[in-house]
C-alpha cells in the first residue's frame, strides 16, 4: 500500500442497499473491483441500510437482505482481514455527519439529482419521502465520514460523486481542510448492466419482473432460462454498439467481456458466424461459471453460524473508530459545544 498525503494508506468507501437480491450489475459494477482493489487500499464496504428505507422495506425481508448482502460480501471475495466489512446503521455518526452536510447542501444541487427524478417519476408528489429527496447528502457522509480517497461504484452513481466532491469542498473552503475530495472508480466492462428484459433501463434490485436480473444466488438453471430470453434484436450481427437498437446483444456481449475478461475484437472474432441463440448459451456459461464460486462460498459461510455476525460486529468497531474522528472534527469546526 502506497500512502497519501496525510501519512496514512489510501481509503476507499462503497455501499450497497439491502433492498433486494444484489444481480449482477452490483457485482460486475461494483463488488468485483471491490475484491480487486481490497488489498492496495485500507477499505472500507458496508450495507446502506439507511438508504434502503428511503424507500418502504418489509422489516423481516430488510434484515434478511442485511445479512444476505454481508453473506454475498465475503462470499464474493472480501476479506476481514483486508476490508472492513459493516452495516451503515450499526455506525450513528452517518446520520449525524449527513445533518450537518445537508444544512451546506442547497436544494439546486438535489434537485438535478437524475436518480432522484427517475426513482420518482412514477409515484404521487405527496408521497415522496424527504429522505429520497436528502439520499445523496447521507451518501456524501458515508463516504466524507472515512476521508475515502477513492469510491469504486457502477456507473450510475457518477453524479452522487460529484456533488459528495462539491459538497466536501464547499465545506473545506469555508471551515479549512477537513475532508479528502473523493476520486471515482468504475470498470471498463460492467459499469452499466442493463436489464435482460428492457436494455435501455440498467438492471436493478427493485424490478419486480422475474426476466430482468440475473442475481447472485440464482441456480444455473435458472440463469440459463433468463439468457435465453434475453431481449435481443430481430438482426444477426454479434457487435458491440451503442445505439439503442442494439442494447440488447451489447448489453449481453457486455456481460460476456466483464465475466471473461477478454477483448471486445477477440470477443467479436469468436462470434462470428454464429447466432443469437449461441450468444445467449455462451453468456449463460460464463456467468454460471462465474457465480458458481461465490454461491460455494456463501453456502459454506451461511453454514457457519455467527460467523457473519462476528464480522460486522468487528466491522462495526473498527468503522466508528475511523468515523468518530472525522466526526469530532467536523463538530468542532462547525463550532459545537463537545461534549
Ligand atoms: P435499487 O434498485 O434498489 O436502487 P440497485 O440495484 O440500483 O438498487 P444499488 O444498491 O443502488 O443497486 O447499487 C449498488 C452498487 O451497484 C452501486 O455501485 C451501483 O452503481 C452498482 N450498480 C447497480 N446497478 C448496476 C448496474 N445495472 N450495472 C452496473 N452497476 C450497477
Ligand atoms: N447510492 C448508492 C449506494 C451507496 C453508496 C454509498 C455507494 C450509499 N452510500 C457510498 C458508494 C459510496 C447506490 O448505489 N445506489
Amino acid at each position: 500500500m502506497t500512502s497519501t498525503k496525510q501519512g496514512r494508506p489510501p481509503r476507499i468507501l462503497s455501499g450497497i442497499q439491502p433492498s433486494g437480491q444484489l444481480h449482477i450489475g452490483n457485482y460486475l459494477g461494483a463488488l468485483k473491483q471491490w475484491v480487486e482493489l481490497q488489498t492496495q487500499y485500507d477499505s472500507f464496504y458496508c450495507i446502506v441500510d439507511l438508504h434502503a428505507i428511503t424507500v418502504q422495506q418489509d422489516p423481516a425481508a430488510l434484515r434478511e437482505g442485511t445479512r444476505r448482502n454481508a453473506g454475498l460480501y465475503l462470499a464474493c471475495g472480501l476479506d476481514p482481514q483486508h476490508s472492513t466489512v459493516f452495516v451503515q446503521s450499526h455506525v450513528p455518526e452517518h446520520s449525524e455527519l449527513a445533518w450537518i452536510l445537508g444544512t451546506f447542501t442547497p436544494m439546486g444541487w438535489l434537485n438535478r439529482m437524475t436518480q432522484f427524478k427517475d426513482k420518482t417519476s412514477k409515484m404521487q408528489t405527496e408521497s415522496i419521502g424527504s429522505g429520497l429527496y436528502n439520499y445523496p447528502i447521507l451518501m456524501a457522509a458515508d463516504i466524507l465520514l472515512y476521508q475515502a480517497d477513492l469510491v469504486p461504484v457502477g456507473d450510475d452513481q457518477r453524479q452522487h460523486l460529484e456533488l459528495t466532491r462539491d459538497l466536501a469542498q464547499r465545506f473545506n473552503s469555508i471551515y479549512g481542510d477537513t475532508f479528502t475530495i473523493p476520486q471515482t472508480f468504475t470498470p471498463k466492462a460492467g459499469a452499466r448492466v442493463m436489464g435482460l428484459d428492457n436494455p435501455t433501463a440498467k438492471m436493478s434490485k427493485s424490478e419486480s419482473s422475474d426476466l430482468h436480473a440475473i442475481n447472485l444466488l440464482d441456480t444455473p438453471d435458472r440463469i440459463k432460462k433468463k439468457m435465453m430470453r434475453a431481449v435481443t434484436d430481430s438482426g444477426s450481427e454479434i457487435r458491440f454498439s451503442d445505439l439503442d437498437e442494439r442494447a440488447g446483444v451489447n448489453n449481453l456481449l457486455t456481460i460476456y467481456q466483464a465475466f471473461t475478461g477478454e477483448s471486445a475484437e477477440v470477443i467479436e472474432n469468436h462470434f462470428v458466424g454464429k447466432g443469437y441463440g449461441d450468444l445467449k448459451k455462451a453468456v449463460a456459461e460464463v456467468t454460471v461459471e462465474g457465480l458458481r464460486p461465490i454461491q460455494e462460498r456463501y453456502q459454506a459461510l451461511t453454514g457457519e453460524g455467527g460467523y457473519i455476525d462476528e464480522v460486522l460486529k468487528r466491522g462495526a468497531e473498527r468503522a466508528r473508530e475511523v468515523a468518530h474522528k472525522t466526526l469530532r472534527s467536523v463538530q468542532e469546526r462547525v463550532g459545537f459545544l463537545l461534549p
